[in-house]
C-alpha cells in the first residue's frame, strides 16, 4: 500500500510544512524549545551538555529538511547513485561541521552567547563518532563530505558499532584500552525500525532442476539475524544537498527474545540468542593494516553487505527497469576488500533468486563494482579459510569456486599450459587449509581497480597484481590519489588561518575550489600578512601547549619547534625511528658544554596514536616514548631544549587541534609501505612543513609544492628489497649513532631495558625489515637541516605560505570528481534551495 497523501489533502501539508529558523532569534527559540520539551529541562538546570544537545537538535532539524528534499529529488529524477561500502567511517564530531556547512555558525555563536554559553565549550561536549581505525576510515568520512558538497547522489553504507575504536589511556607509560560507548545520546542518527532486512547464516544448499531443466540452487536453513537501518544525514558545504549514511545494527530476528524458551523456563538461553545476534555489530575490530581472520569479522562483513545490497536492489526494483540496466543506475565502490562478499552476493541474487544466466549476471556484477586497494602489506591482505566460508556461507563458497573456475578458464585459453600462472592468480590459494584471496576476488569482480597514490598504484601493478595486468590489460587499473576535505581540515580546524586566507584570495571560494589557494603567492611579500600568518601558528601552538600541560603535566615552550608524529602506531610507520632519533638528540645535548647548549634550538617531540590491543611491538614503542619523556622532561641540563610528550587518545577531534599547531610533522614510513597517508596533506594545508620518505602521497606533495619546501630522506622504494635481502644474507652493520642509542637504552637510562628488548633486536638481530638502521643517518642529518632551516624564520614562513598555496590538488573534491568521472560515471544533481 502506498503511504502517500492524496492530492486534495496535500494542501494542508504544504501549508504546515516546517520552516527552519532563519535568524539568531529563531535559533534561540529552537534551542529553548528543545531544552524545555525534547530534553524536559529549563534554564534552571541547563548545563553545557544540555546546551549541546539542544543546539544539535536545532541544527539537526535544518538538516532533516534538506535531507528529505535531497532524497526526494534523487528519486524523482531517477539519477544514478554511487554506494560507498566501507566498514569504517571515522566521522569525528558533527555539530561544528554541520553549522559550518550550513553557514550558520556565526548566528549560533551569537545566539548561544545570548543564552549564556560559549560556542567553543558547547562544541567540546560532543563525543567523536569513532567508527574507524585510521586513514581508511577517515578517508571515507572525507569522501562523504565531498560527495555531498559536489551534489553527487551518493549513499554510504556501514555498520553501527555499539563500541567504536577504544579510548586510549596512558597509565605508568603503558597503553590501556577503555571501551568507547558512544551511543548514549546521539542526535545525528535516525533509527529506521521499519527498514529491516533478514540476514541468513550457515545452513545448506539444495540443488534441483526446474521445469526448464535448469539447475537451481536454494540456500536453506541456518540462522537468521535482523539488520536494522540507522540513518545519518551528511550535509554538503554551501549546498542544500544532504546525503545519507546508512549504518546497520544487528538484532535477533525473533524480536526481543524467544518466548517459547522463555515460557518453558529457559530464560537464559532466550536472552543468549538475542545477545548473539547483537554481537555482530557490537564492536569495531581495532586493527589498522592487519587482518586476523576471525569468524565474527566475516559475519560482520556478510551481514553488512547483504543488508546493503538488499536495500540497493529494493530501491532499484521500484524503477521497474530490467536487470541489464542495473549498472546504469547503481555504482558500488568497495573500500578495500572488506565488502568483497557483495560481489558474490549480487551474483547469487541474480542467478539463484532472479533466474538470470550466469554470464549475464556476471556482466552486471562486474560493471557495477569498483575496488580500491589501500595497502600492499602482506599481513593486511584479507584471506578467508575455505572451511570457514563453507560453514558460514555455503552457497557463496560454491559461487566463489564457480567465479574462479570461469576466470581460470579464460586465463588458460589466453595462456595455455601456464600452470604456474594459473596457480598464482587463482582466487583459491592451495594451502592447508585452502584460502580465498579476497583481493583477487575483488579485482576479478570489478571493472576498475585503483590505488590511492601514484607510487602505490604503480606498486600494485608490479607486485600483488602483476599477473592480472597481463591478463586484463593495464586499463583495468587506475590511480586516484587521496584527498582531504578542506572544510574540516582547514576551515573548521584552523578558523583563523581560513579567515586570513579568505581575506587574501577573495572570500571563501577556496573551500569549494582549493586551487584558488594559489592566489596566496601574490601576497608572499606582504609583511602584515606574513606577521599574521606567524601569529596564527603561534596561537595554535599555545593552545596545544595548554592541552599538553593539562593532560600530561609537561610544560612546553610554544616558541620551540613543534615536531609532530600522530597516526596509528605501526612498525612500518617507524615511530621507533623517531624516538631513537629523540634519544640521539638527547645524548648529543647532554654531551655539550652549557655554552654550546645555549646555542641549540628548543624542540618538542610530540607523539600520539593508538596501538592495536594485540600488537606487542607497537605497545613497546608507546612505552619507550613515555619512558624517554619521563627522563628527558625532568633533566635540568636539558630544560626547554628537548621535551618528549605522548598525547593520549589521538582521535579526529584531537587531530583538529594538533595539526594546526605543528611546525614539522613526520611521515617517515619505509618506502613502499604507506599507500598514501592523508595526514601529510592536512599538516601542509595548515602551514606546517614535513619531513618524510619518498613514499605514498609525500611524492606528489613534493611535486606540487617543490622539493625546496619538504625535507625528504631515506631509501627509495626500488632499493628496499635488495637491502632487506642483504640484511639477511650479507653483512649488516648497525649505524654507529643508532648503536649508541641502543647502548643507552640497554644501560637502563630509560628504565628497565627488558621492556624494550624486542624493539632493539628487531633492528639488530632480526633483519631490520623496516630499514631503521639504513635510514637512521639520513634521518638525523635531515633533522639537523630542519633545525638550521627553522632558525631562518623568514625563509621558513615563505616555505609554509608557498606550500599552502600549492595544495589545491589534495582536496577530496578533486579526488571524488576523478572517481565520479572515471569509475562511477555519475553526474551531480543540484537540489534547489528552499527559497529558489
Ligand atoms: C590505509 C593506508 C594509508 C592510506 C589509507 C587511505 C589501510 C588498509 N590502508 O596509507 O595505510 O592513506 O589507507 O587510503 O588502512
Amino acid at each position: 500500500v502506498e503511504a502517500s497523501i492524496p492530492e486534495p489533502q496535500r494542501e494542508a501539508w504544504r501549508k504546515h510544512q516546517v520552516k527552519g529558523f532563519k535568524d539568531q532569534d529563531g535559533f534561540e527559540r529552537e534551542v529553548v524549545r528543545h531544552v524545555e520539551t525534547t530534553l524536559a529541562r529549563s534554564m534552571y538546570n541547563c548545563d553545557e551538555s544540555a546546551a549541546y544537545s539542544a543546539t544539535a537538535l536545532a541544527i539537526r532539524d535544518l538538516l532533516i529538511r534538506r535531507w528529505n528534499r535531497t532524497q526526494q529529488r534523487q528519486t524523482f529524477t531517477d539519477s544514478k547513485r554511487v554506494y560507498y561500502l566501507s566498514l569504517e567511517f571515522l566521522m569525528g564530531r558533527t555539530l561544528d561541521n554541520a553549522m559550518l556547512n550550513l553557514g550558520n555558525k556565526e548566528l549560533a555563536k551569537a545566539g548561544l552567547s545570548e543564552l549564556g554559553f560559549r560556542i567553543e565549550d558547547v562544541i567540546q561536549q560532543e563525543q567523536d563518532a569513532a567508527l574507524g581505525n585510521g586513514g581508511l576510515g577517515r578517508l571515507a568520512a572525507c569522501f562523504l563530505d565531498s560527495l555531498a558538497s559536489l551534489n553527487y547522489p551518493a549513499w554510504g553504507y556501514g555498520l553501527r558499532y555499539r563500541y567504536g575504536i577504544f579510548k586510549q589511556e596512558i597509565i605508568d607509560g603503558y597503553q590501556v584500552e577503555v571501551p568507547d560507548y558512544w551511543l548514549d545520546f546521539n542526535p545525528w542518527e535516525f533509527p529506521r525500525h521499519d527498514v529491516t532486512v533478514d540476514i541468513q547464516f550457515y545452513g545448506h544448499v539444495v540443488k534441483s532442476t526446474d521445469e526448464n531443466g535448469r539447475v537451481v540452487h536454494r540456500w536453506e536453513g541456518g540462522e537468521t539475524v535482523k539488520a536494522v537501518a540507522y540513518d545519518v544525514p551528511i550535509p554538503g558545504y554551501g549546498t542544500s544537498t544532504t546525503n545519507n549514511l546508512r549504518l546497520w545494527s544487528s538484532k535477533a530476528a525473533s524480536g526481543e527474545f524467544d518466548f517459547q524458551k522463555f515460557n518453558s523456563g529457559d530464560y537464559e538461553s532466550s536472552v543468549a540468542d538475542q545477545q548473539r545476534a547483537e554481537t555482530i555489530s557490537a564492536v569495531l575490530y581495532p586493527n589498522d593494516n592487519l587482518e586476523r581472520g576471525k569468524e565474527l569479522r566475516l559475519k560482520q562483513q556478510y551481514f553488512w553487505v547483504a543488508a546493503s545490497l538488499y536495500d540497493i536492489i529494493r530501491r532499484f526494483k521500484k524503477t521497474k527497469r530490467p536487470w541489464s540496466e542495473f549498472p546504469e543506475k547503481v555504482a558500488i565502490q568497495l573500500n578495500d576488500t572488506h565488502p568483497t562478499l557483495a560481489i558474490v552476493e549480487l551474483q547469487r541474487i541474480l542467478v539463484d533468486l532472479e533466474g538470470l544466466e550466469w554470464d549475464k549476471a556476471w556482466n552486471i556484477v562486474v560493471n557495477t563494482f569498483g575496488y580500491t586497494n589501500h595497502t600492499v602489506l602482506p599481513e593486511a591482505l584479507e584471506k578467508w579459510s575455505v572451511p570457514l566460508l563453507q560453514h558460514l556461507l555455503p552457497r557463496h563458497m560454491q559461487i566463489i569456486y564457480d567465479i574462479n573456475l570461469f576466470f581460470l578458464q579464460t586465463v588458460e585459453r589466453e595462456f595455455p599450459g601456464n600452470f604456474g600462472l594459473l596457480r598464482d592468480v587463482s582466487i583459491i590459494e592451495e594451502s592447508q587449509p585452502k584460502m580465498v584471496r579476497m583481493a583477487f576476488l575483488a579485482l576479478v569482480g570489478s571493472h576498475k581497480v585503483n590505488g590511492v597514490a601514484e607510487l602505490h598504484s604503480d606498486l600494485i601493478k608490479t607486485t600483488i597484481f602483476k599477473d592480472f595486468v597481463q591478463i586484463f590489460g593495464p586499463d583495468k587499473f587506475t590511480n586516484v590519489t587521496n584527498g582531504i576535505t578542506p572544510r574540516r581540515w582547514l576551515h573548521q580546524a584552523n578558523p583563523r588561518l581560513s579567515e586570513l586566507i579568505s581575506s587574501k584570495t577573495g572570500g571563501y571560494g577556496f573551500l569549494k575550489d582549493l586551487t584558488q589557494l594559489n592566489r596566496l603567492e601574490e601576497h608572499i611579500n606582504d609583511a602584515d600578512f606574513r606577521r599574521e600568518w606567524a601569529e596564527i601558528k603561534y596561537a595554535n601552538k599555545v593552545r596545544l601547549a595548554k592541552h599538553i600541560k593539562e593532560t600530561t603535566g609537561v610544560t612546553v615552550n610554544p616558541r620551540a619547534l613543534f615536531d609532530v608524529q600522530v597516526k596509528r602506531i605501526h612498525e612500518y610507520k617507524r615511530q621507533q625511528m623517531n624516538i631513537f632519533g629523540a634519544i640521539h638528540r638527547y645524548l648529543k645535548l647532554k654531551a655539550m658544554t652549557p655554552e654550546e647548549r645555549a646555542k641549540q634550538l628548543p624542540r618538542v617531540s610530540i607523539f600520539g596514536g593508538k596501538a592495536a590491543p594485540g600488537y606487542w611491538m607497537a605497545k613497546q614503542i608507546i612505552h619507550l616514548i613515555n619512558s624517554v619523556g619521563a627522563v628527558v622532561n625532568n633533566d635540568k641540563d636539558i630544560g626547554d631544549l628537548l621535551k618528549v610528550v605522548f598525547i593520549e587518545d589521538y582521535n579526529v577531534s584531537k587531530a583538529e587541534m594538533i595539526i594546526p599547531a605543528s611546525d614539522i610533522s613526520e611521515h617517515i614510513s619505509t618506502a613502499g609501505t604507506e599507500a598514501s597517508g592523508t595526514s601529510n596533506m592536512k599538516f601542509v594545508l595548515n602551514g606546517g612543513l614535513i619531513i618524510g620518505t619518498c613514499d605514498g602521497a609525500n611524492i606528489e606533495i613534493t611535486r606540487e609544492i617543490g622539493e625546496d619546501h619538504i625535507f625528504l630522506f631515506g631509501t627509495l622504494a626500488e632499493h628496499v628489497e635488495e637491502l632487506r635481502h642483504s640484511h639477511l644474507y650479507g653483512k649488516h652493520e648497525l649505524n654507529p649513532d643508532l648503536a649508541r642509542v641502543f647502548e643507552e637504552i640497554e644501560k637502563g637510562t630509560f628504565g628497565n631495558p627488558d621492556g624494550f628488548a624486542s624493539l632493539i633486536s628487531a633492528v639488530r638481530e632480526h633483519g631490520d625489515f623496516y630499514l631503521v638502521s639504513d635510514d637512521f643517518q639520513s634521518y638525523i642529518d635531515t633533522h639537523a637541516q630542519v633545525d638550521v632551516a627553522y632558525r631562518d624564520q623568514e625563509a621558513w614562513i615563505t616555505s609554509c605560505i608557498k606550500s599552502v598555496a600549492s595544495m589545491g590538488f589534495f582536496s577530496s573534491d578533486r579526488c571524488i570528481t576523478e572517481y565520479a568521472e572515471e569509475i562511477w560515471n555519475i553526474e551531480p544533481l543540484k537540489v534547489k534551495d528552499e527559497d529558489d
